[in-house]
């Protein structure tokens, strides 16, 4: 059989618009796909919602990747270890109460998971925008991420959504976005973004999960997101609260679209 590029290019286009339109209205629209994304995705799939995940760059798997300072080794705790085993991901004790992996196998696994349960994931795609609809999100306005990078005049798209899950990470993006662009109060203490605090393993780690919640009515922050929105510390290459704050945000959206309904 003769190669055909007409049809290679075709089903390109065909399969890609099949995705694309397949996720113009979704149960939850989540933003940035590293480790908190990810998971939380993948376990809200698994309750059965309809998820589309925006990922800016090429890559999938945001900050875990290079580990610390590019050794690509992760650290989690007995609770962050408990979701590697969920995923089939390989630990291996380092001492009391300490564990590592692989984080290429880590990011890998996690991706693959999301993907092949449901998960739709655009990457090349940033989240730019907001839809509001009274005081609540109702919804995502997205770009590629070639026309941001090159300044280009060029209109978003946008993905309707129950809910919006920010997961960006230190950047706290799509929460900026809300708080530049309306006169709105957050779920803070401040009505705004707090910020990121320096480094604080142990605190940071806690705090990512009382801080893993809405911060908006239809959005919600998990993974560092959470913590630079209401004002706690970084963590450093300890993975376990990016991990666990992830399934905690998976939680809480189930709870709050089951009862919703
Ligand atoms: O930074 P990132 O890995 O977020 P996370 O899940 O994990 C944080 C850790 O990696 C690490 C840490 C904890 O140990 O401190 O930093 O909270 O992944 C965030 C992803 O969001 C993408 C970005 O490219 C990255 O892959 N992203 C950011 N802004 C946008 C976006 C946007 N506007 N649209 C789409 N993707």
């Amino acid at each position: 059989m003769a190669l055909d590029e007409k049809i290679i290019t075709q089903a390109i286009i065909d399969r890609y618009y099949e995705k694309l339109k397949a996720s113009l209205s979704v149960d939850v629209a989540v933003v940035g796909g590293g480790p908190s994304g990810l998971v939380c995705a993948y376990y809200l799939v698994k309750q059965g919602f309809k998820i589309a995940l925006f990922e800016r760059k090429l890559s999938i798997g945001g900050g875990m990747w290079g580990g610390g300072m590019m050794f690509n080794e992760i650290v989690v705790q007995e609770e962050g270890k408990k979701v590697l085993d969920e995923f089939g991901i390989r630990t291996l004790p380092y001492t009391q109460g300490y564990y590592t992996s692989d984080s290429i196998e880590t990011v890998s696994t996690l991706c693959s998971m999301a993907v092949r349960s449901g998960v739709t994931i655009f990457n090349l795609m940033s989240a730019e925008d907001l839809i509001l609809r009274g005081n609540r999100v109702s919804g995502l306005v997205v770009n590629w991420t070639a026309v941001e990078m090159a300044h280009l005049h060029v209109d978003p798209l946008t993905i309707e959504a129950k809910c919006v899950v920010d997961a960006t990470g230190h950047a706290t993006e799509v929460v900026s976005i809300l708080q530049k662009k309306n006169d709105i109060k957050l779920f803070t203490q401040t009505g705004k973004i707090v910020g990121e605090k320096s480094l604080w393993a142990e605190v940071a780690e806690k705090d990512t999960m009382a801080n893993t919640r809405e911060v908006f009515p239809g959005l919600y922050v998990c993974g560092m997101a959470a913590n630079a929105t209401f004002g706690s510390y970084r963590m450093g290459p300890i993975f376990g609260g990016m991990l666990l704050s992830g399934q905690s945000v998976a939680v809480l959206i189930t709870e709050a679209l089951r009862s919703s309904t």
